[in-house]
């Protein structure tokens, strides 16, 4: 049960911070956690998304809309072939192929050598490479669709590749878009390309308050990749973007659910308070797979873990059990032991609140790693792991950070 192995001689229903940090040693969790991320993040694989579309449409605002500013305007990635106009940018969860500077209709030969040597290539390794989807990118106001955008729009259907066409920056009031949009929209349609849903997406990845232009079409572009891309790369696809928290709350419970149901199996015959609290391999691992869902970069991850045995010394000044008082229909804690119920309910509200601590870093709130406070972060999770553990053992399926 215990981090490292280390067993707990602690008792009572209070302890002192001393007995706690025999319990949770720091290195050890350390140890432990960084083992369990990496295998998090190895085992989640990549999902591959092409990006097309002519120079300046907006492909790189639509890319660091939906991913976060990862690759799209700094990095140049590797190219596919020499002189490719196609490159790749690889992160720990995608895979993003992007047609940057080039010009469909001018450079549709290279395009089209690069999109095959791509697809040779990961045919080569056994299909670790493949594409699952492509974004094929069309400005409202280039008012033309040509034939060399038929042409690829078929060769990538021939490959196999499922293509969304999104519109982009484009205009609209109320739920109307620019009739300009809709005719081409239309006049796409009319090429007969085949496109997911026969429709094409209309969105607009930056608002412009300008011109009261509000951003629109994302989750609706993000939705429709998740129906087209094959349910193996769901995961990494939650993992990567970063518009949808609702998607990576939903994963982060479900992670959450299995391992407080875990847990309460695993407590079933009594345990000592402390040791039980935060010392469970199977607790690391849903905090390693929660931080992959959020996508936390690993030093970031391993940085901000620090708050569990942070909290573990704060618990060692308040007193385990005055906590565990918190847990409707806890009943008191005798002789410092605790059972399955107490054990699911730790084990929820400890996710829940890490999850908290995840989204809030994956939105940028904390700023650089090196600024956030060891205090701030401790007290913010002992707070959201208090405010879970009076919810009880339903946590797992009432968790809503923002109703928190
Ligand atoms: N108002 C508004 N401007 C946008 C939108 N999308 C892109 N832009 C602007 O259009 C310009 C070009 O956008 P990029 O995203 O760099 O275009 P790109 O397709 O990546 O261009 P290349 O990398 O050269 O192929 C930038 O000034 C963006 O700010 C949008 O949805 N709304
Ligand atoms: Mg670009």
């Amino acid at each position: 049960m215990n981090i490292g192995g280390k067993k707990s001689t602690e008792q009572g229903s209070t302890t002192s911070a001393t007995t706690i940090s025999q319990v949770l040693p720091v290195d050890d969790f350390a140890q432990d956690f960084s083992e369990n991320l990496k295998q998090a993040y190895s085992e989640q694989g990549a999902v591959t998304v092409c990006v097309f579309g002519k120079s300046g449409c907006g492909k790189s605002t639509l890319i660091n809309t939906i991913f976060g500013e990862i690759v799209a305007d700094t990095g140049y990635g590797r190219p596919v072939t020499q002189d490719s106009c196609l490159y790749v940018h690889e992160s720990g969860n995608l895979r993003l192929i992007d047609s940057r500077g080039a010009e469909i209709g001018r450079d549709d030969q290279q395009l089209q050598s690069g999109l095959d040597a791509l697809v040779a290539d990961s045919k080569a390794d056994g299909g670790q490479g493949r594409i699952h989807v492509a974004w094929y990118c069309v400005a409202w106001n280039h008012r033309r669709f040509e034939d060399s955008d038929v042409r690829l729009i078929e060769r990538l259907r021939g490959h196999g590749i499922p293509v969304i066409v999104v519109m982009t920056k484009v205009p609209m009031i109320g739920d109307r878009i620019h009739k300009d949009a809709q005719t081409l929209a239309e006049s796409i349609l009319s090429r007969g390309v085949p496109v997911h849903m026969q429709r094409v997406f209309p969105t607009c990845a930056l608002a412009d308050p300008y011109r009261g232009q509000p951003q629109h079409g994302i989750a609706e572009l993000l939705d429709a990749t998740y129906e087209v891309v094959p349910d193996e790369v769901h995961a990494a696809l939650t993992s990567a973007q970063q518009f949808d928290f609702d998607r990576k709350r939903s994963a982060a419970r479900k992670v959450i659910a299995t391992a407080a149901a875990a847990a309460g199996l695993a407590g079933a015959p009594p345990v000592p308070v402390v040791s039980m609290l935060f010392t469970v391999p199977a607790q690391i691992a849903m905090m390693a797979k929660i931080a992959q869902i959020y996508a936390i970069p690993f030093d970031r991850a391993r940085g901000l873990a620090v708050v569990v045995p942070t909290l573990g010394a704060q618990l060692g000044r308040v007193g385990a059990a005055s906590l565990l008082k918190l847990i409707p229909g806890a009943g008191p804690i005798v002789g410092g032991v605790i059972g399955a119920a107490v054990s699911a309910a730790v084990t929820g509200a400890l996710g829940c609140a890490w999850a908290v601590v995840c989204e809030r870093s994956a939105k940028g709130e904390f700023g650089p790693m090196d600024l956030v406070g060891n205090d701030m972060l401790g007290s913010l999770f002992l707070s959201e792991f208090k405010q879970a553990l009076s919810r009880g053992t339903a946590i797992s399926r009432t968790w809503n950070p923002k109703a928190a």
